[in-house]
């Protein structure tokens, strides 16, 4: 893992125009900071997306038209906690499924597990600790039908042909019959979206900023993080929210484990993060291009967010 970072840090920052992997954002203390963006009001996107999952958890179940048993395998699922509402109803109403929640954080899969075990007792939960697709292979060779959950808008941290190669490797790892049930963000008015990422609390520049932090403890770096200051913008036009981190002066920093020290120009950029926004035929085309069947949207009561059932 430390490995890939270096690497990917390495390519990053000496390229023409610097860049940052959003996904390296979620180191421990990243995932802690990430679950108080969630817990800000202007982060709309946890709440509609709470509200998808309570009011029509019941419509989601029946719209699966699955046997029992099946497998609930939920990629990236944090400590988040907001698939709650959907398993509740489904041990309320004693399905016979087993919930498989994947991350690549153990204190997050541990903070997670002990909660669903605590308010759930009788959930059957596997938790995993890992990489995506080691654990999707083996989905192949079960002879359950698997809903695939892949909420919260994490889609939308992939640009375009990236998020085409995702989706078609989830189908690849995926039976006839299987579910994807997909969060994305959808284009609304361009304030509710820049005040959600651009806080005035400052909690997603920490966010972002603790990348750098990140960089000096496993890559033994000299970040000064009061250097460099956090800026993004949504571009109504495409969608896209992009983040960056801006160094404030001239400097240069040491990366001791890379061998390389790196110029920054005043004001130069590090892009660091995508964050898309789709409508609801961008979502059309997208399952169509990945060659799913698009089954129904569920959307919040303001529709700002969808969960976007596919199927394979
Ligand atoms: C978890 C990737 C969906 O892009 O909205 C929140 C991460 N970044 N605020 C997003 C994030 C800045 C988030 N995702």
């Amino acid at each position: 893992m430390t490995d890939t970072f270096a690497k990917d840090v390495l390519a990053g920052l000496t390229a023409k125009n610097k860049h940052l992997s959003s996904k390296y954002f979620y180191d421990d203390n990243g995932s802690r900071i990430f679950q108080e963006i969630m817990n800000m009001p202007e982060y709309y996107l946890t709440d509609a997306e709470f509200e998808i999952l309570s009011m029509q958890s019941r419509q989601i179940i029946e719209a699966l038209e699955f046997s029992q048993p099946f497998n609930i395998i939920e990629l990236g699922a944090g400590d988040g906690f907001k698939t709650f509402k959907l398993l509740e109803n489904l041990v309320n109403q004693k399905i016979d499924f087993k919930y498989v929640p994947i991350d690549i954080s153990q204190e997050a899969m541990d903070i997670l597990t002990k909660r669903l075990k605590e308010r759930l007792p009788d959930l059957n939960i596997k938790p995993q600790v890992g990489d995506y697709f080691e654990i999707l292979k083996v989905n192949r060779e079960s002879i359950y039908p698997s809903l695939l959950l892949f909420l919260g808008s994490n889609i939308g941290n992939y640009q375009n042909d990236k998020a085409i190669e995702l989706l078609k490797l989830f189908n690849d790892n995926m039976k006839d019959g299987d579910k994807l049930l997909i969060g994305m963000d959808l284009k609304k008015n361009p304030v509710t979206i820049h005040n959600a990422y651009y806080d005035k609390h400052g909690i997603t520049k920490r966010f972002n900023l603790n990348l750098l932090l990140r960089i000096n403890r496993e890559l033994d770096a000299d970040f000064k993080v009061d250097d460099f200051d956090f800026y993004c913008h949504y571009n109504p036009d495409n969608g896209e929210v992009k983040s960056y981190l801006v160094s404030l002066r001239e400097q240069k920093v040491n990366i001791k484990k890379l061998n390389k020290t790196i110029d920054f120009g005043y004001h130069e950029l590090i892009w660091t993060e995508l964050s898309k926004k789709y409508s609801l035929q961008d979502i059309k085309l997208l399952a169509e291009e990945t060659k799913f069947k698009l089954n129904y949207n569920f959307l919040d009561c303001k529709h700002f967010f969808t969960d976007s059932l596919w199927e394979k």
